[in-house]
């Protein structure tokens, strides 16, 4: 890996955003593909979707609608430790998003005059679940327990058929994951055209489509590579969307108490995912430093994925960034605001008090980042690329919004009104003023004085 060494160097908190390791994303032209792909898919529904699963997917899904009979029997068929580790997931999952739910509150603001807060689940929810090299059955888990937690209604899965088995029918991990989260609404399609199912609707085509496929949703979520990525943006405003994640992320605080080869399998695992990930340690130790690179230097070709793992590491998006202390460390940690933060330090507490900037943080040596992957009961859909700087975690709160009741009543009213009338006169719409004075004012038309 490379080094960053910002020893004996004061930055500016520019300098600093400006010297942490980020992935280069190439700009795709992907909007043009996209575009016409979104309006065939609203204008034809069902048939559009049929001839571009043929088209990218190779397969022409004869139910684009998955039957519910397929989930079940891939729930029978599944191996069952996979099984106990997914219901696993699934309870601790639950269980965190339980206690997430948003309270509702009032404030009173004098005699009369309260405003109170409802959280309302979204309607109805599409969820996106890539196919292809990453088929992660725990990202369904992710995003469906906490709309599930959220009071979400109606959920839809669309995940593209899979290649391997060729039989118009998606992988059998996922189909046994929505049969154990009771998600029997599911879509054997992937790429651009399932986001414009989500967002537009789709009547259906064949007869064992009926006369609407799919309903409209109000939110979608859920990764997808850059046709994906860009359909989302592209109808972001007419349906509502969760962040577009990029490739996953790595920090590590460590000292020189760390252990090095614990460091090197934390680097590494998130590596894994894709050649763009990117890890980067942060330490005060040279000692730790080098020890690490040892163990990379010993694991790395060790490890299934090496060819990936080497590329993602010896990318520009990871290094180790060296300091002079462990302030320093802090410092650079928040503006590099990974979506994941190991805290590996002798009094980590310390450290998490000042962390600013993280998508999760990752407290000591035996909370490693896949223990949140998988079944920790966080969430592991996280801000990266920087964005942990505004964002945060999808939760249940992504699948809910709060809306504000106001309650005045006569007495609450007629406190303020000189006071409102004032302000709707100062921006010229005292019509504004009116609504409130008419009401305290009678006048000919007033029916309490007929
Ligand atoms: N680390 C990924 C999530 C994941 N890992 C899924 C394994 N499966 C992004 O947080
Ligand atoms: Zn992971």
């Amino acid at each position: 890996m490379r080094i960053i060494d910002l020893r004996g160097k004061n930055l500016t908190r520019a300098e600093l955003l400006e010297a942490m390791p980020r992935a280069q994303m190439g700009t795709q032209e992907a909007t043009e593909l996209v575009r016409p792909i979104l309006d065939d898919v609203k204008a034809r529904g069902a048939a559009a979707l049929r001839d571009f699963e043929e088209k990218f997917d190779g397969i022409r899904p004869e139910h684009l609608r998955v039957p519910v009979e397929e989930m079940t029997r891939a729930l029978e068929t599944l191996d069952p430790e996979v099984r106990a580790a997914i219901e696993e997931s699934v309870r601790r999952c639950r269980a965190v998003s339980a206690s997430q739910v948003p309270a509702p509150f009032h404030t009173d603001l004098a005699e009369g005059a309260r405003v109170s807060e409802r959280w309302i689940p979204v309607q109805r929810v599409g969820l996106y679940v890539p196919g292809g090299k990453a088929v992660y059955p725990s990202s369904v888990i992710m995003n469906a327990v906490p709309a599930q937690a959220a009071g979400v209604e109606s959920l839809a899965i669309a995940t593209p058929p899979s290649k391997a088995t060729a039989d118009g029918l998606p992988d059998k991990t996922i189909l046994a994951t929505c049969a154990i989260l009771g998600v029997d609404e599911v879509y054997a399609v992937g790429g651009a055209q399932a986001i414009a199912m989500f967002a537009y609707g789709a009547k259906g085509s064949e007869p064992q489509d009926g006369d609407v496929l799919c309903d409209p949703v109000d939110k979608i979520t859920g990764p997808g590579n850059i046709f994906v990525a860009t359909a989302k943006s592209l109808v972001s405003g007419i349906v509502g969307i969760d962040a577009v994640a990029g490739p996953t992320e790595i920090g590590i605080i460590a000292d020189k108490d760390a252990n090095p080869s614990w460091l090197a399998a934390d680097l590494i695992g998130q590596a894994e995912h894709d050649e763009l990930a990117g890890s980067v340690l942060f330490t005060d130790s040279t000692d730790i430093a080098d020890k690490v690179q040892e163990s990379l230097a010993y694991r790395v070709p060790r490890t299934e994925h090496a060819d990936r793992v080497h590329t993602s590491l010896s990318g520009t998006q990871s290094a180790i960034v060296l300091t002079d202390d462990l302030d320093q460390s802090i410092a650079a940690a928040n503006a590099y605001a990974a979506e994941h933060l190991e805290i590996q330090t002798a009094d980590p507490d310390a450290v998490i008090a000042r962390i600013r900037n993280a998508g999760a943080i990752f407290r000591g040596p035996y909370s490693p980042v896949p223990l949140g992957d998988y079944m920790s009961g966080s969430n592991h859909v996280l801000p990266t690329g920087g964005t942990a700087r505004f964002a945060a975690a999808l939760g249940v709160h992504t699948f809910m919004k709060p809306v504000e009741v106001i309650e005045y009543d006569e007495r609450g009213l007629k406190e303020l009104a000189a006071r409102i009338n004032a302000f709707a006169v100062s921006e010229d719409l005292p019509g504004h003023g009116e609504c409130v004075l008419s009401r305290f004012v009678k006048d000919p038309y007033d029916k309490a004085t007929l």
